[in-house]
């Protein structure tokens, strides 16, 4: 075993080791000359990338993460649904808020004339008492099912028809 190594290296060696030294040298004169553009190079951009890396760092830290997240959840998990409701001497328009079991339900009451409110008494849904060109948003959960009837709470209102119904389905 020693010996077969041995020749083949003595063989091997007197060809090759004149020639390796030549091209070694231009080897290794090549690689330094390498190192030093490259390194030249990766020193340039790295004295460049720190200086424009604190700002691009911090944009893409707090926009990305935080935002589509917390939009995508709000879509995800929550149907909400929007009525604009008049109210006016003595009565609602619409007359009839139909919705799905879970909905939020937003009211924007918008009242038309006179002095009003909007209250649904199943679901602890009452708006302030507003004057005429007021408005006024409530906001819910509709979490049971059936029929219920808002009205306005005002003097003798509701007993002058001033009610709807908000059907959950
Ligand atoms: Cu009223």
């Amino acid at each position: 075993m020693i010996k077969y190594l041995d020749m083949e290296e003595n063989q091997v060696q007197p060809v090759v080791e004149g020639e390796k030294k030549g091209v070694g040298m231009w080897v290794v004169l090549g690689i330094v000359g390498l190192v030093v553009v490259v390194g030249g190079v990766l020193m340039l951009r790295n004295s460049r990338t720190q200086n424009v890396n604190p700002p691009t760092v911090t944009e893409v830290a707090i926009e990305p993460t935080v935002l589509p997240a917390e939009e995508t959840t709000m879509e995800a998990g929550e149907v909400i649904k929007e009525f604009v409701v008049e109210g006016s001497p003595f009565k609602f328009l619409p007359t009839v808020l139909r919705v799905k079991k879970g909905d939020t339900v937003r009211v924007v009451f918008k009242n038309m004339q006179g002095t009003h409110d909007f209250v649904i008494d199943e679901f602890d849904v009452r708006t302030n008492q507003i004057g005429e060109g007021e408005e006024e948003e409530v906001e819910f959960t509709a979490d049971k099912v059936g029929t219920f009837e808002y009205y306005c709470s005002v003097g003798n209102h509701r007993a002058m028809g001033m009610v709807g119904k908000l059907i959950v389905e």
